[in-house]
């Protein structure tokens, strides 16, 4: 795979290195468009330095934060359960890298320090449960196709997620979706555009994600459904696509596309 262009850091600015496997979209998508909707210098640390590059193999940086071994790094941060990750040089204490994962975790730190995290704490409190309850759709949907064992291959778990998939589009999607459009039309200020007031939050571009990962993993259900959901699929979902910094991402070489993450495409699993 060719390295995607990546975006230089700027010395004087804090450094934040994504560190998620390369090639795919995944989790680390979530953590991509915050950087890319504020116009944040980041490095994308094993999709920028592939193992074909003159400098350090990023996706051993990787593999070397996951090692089951580390009960401490040699910074003092704690171990990692699973990407994505998120590494700060110098925001530790005495001015070592901080290193932090968990989605979540990782968006609400984001959103205070790139100021997409609401403006008081009843905003900062409703961005972060909106976010967490589009992850939980997420996850859900990761479900559809590993129902059984998350390390197994989908095609030994496939009646199973059938079923997974059938009670997903037929019940989950419906219960989320209303509960996104009913808290898009509560908000007037946002105009259908935002989630909570009427500026961009992570909550957003989490949803918006979550939105696009499942138009490619279930097509036909979400074409059959999104008339139910105007302004999820209407106002919301396009005026994210043409965003300033989103637009210009999603036509270049780092949006990377959807394969064998959270979101894949069995047709046998969608609407027939
Ligand atoms: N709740 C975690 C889930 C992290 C997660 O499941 N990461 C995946 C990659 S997207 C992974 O490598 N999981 C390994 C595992 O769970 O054993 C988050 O949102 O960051």
């Amino acid at each position: 795979m060719s390295s995607p262009s990546s975006k230089r850091q700027r010395t004087s600015a804090p450094i934040y290195e994504l560190l998620y496997y390369p090639g795919i979209p995944g989790r680390g998508e979530f953590i991509r468009l915050v950087f890319e909707a504020t116009g944040t210098e980041y490095t994308d640390v094993a999709n920028d330095h592939p193992p074909s590059d003159s400098g350090p193999n990023g996706y051993g940086v990787l593999q070397k934060a996951l090692s089951p071994d580390i009960t401490r790094d040699e910074f003092g941060n704690p171990p990692v359960f699973a990407p994505p990750m998120l590494r700060i040089v110098g925001a530790a204490k005495d001015g070592k890298p901080l290193l932090i994962h968990q989605t979540p975790n990782i968006l609400q730190y984001l959103g205070e320090k790139l100021g997409v995290g609401g403006s008081d704490e009843a905003e900062r409190l409703w961005i972060n449960q909106l976010a967490l309850t589009a992850l939980d759709l997420n996850n859900e949907c990761h479900d559809t196709h590993h129902p059984v064992a998350v390390m197994e291959y989908y095609e030994d778990q496939k009646d199973e997620a059938l079923k997974k998939a059938t009670d997903f589009r037929k019940s989950r999607i419906p219960k989320f979706f209303s509960y996104f459009e009913r808290t898009l039309r509560g908000n007037q200020e946002g105009g259908g555009e935002y989630l909570i007031s009427n500026k961009l939050s992570y909550a957003d571009t989490t949803l918006w994600q979550v939105i696009d990962g499942l138009k490619f993993a279930f097509p036909k259900e979400m074409e059959a459904r999104k008339a139910d959901y105007p302004l999820l699929f209407g106002t919301f979902y396009g005026a994210m696509k043409e965003r300033t910094g989103i637009k210009s991402y999603l036509e270049s070489d780092r949006r990377l596309k959807y394969s064998n993450g959270v979101f894949r495409h069995y047709p046998e699993l969608d609407r027939q």
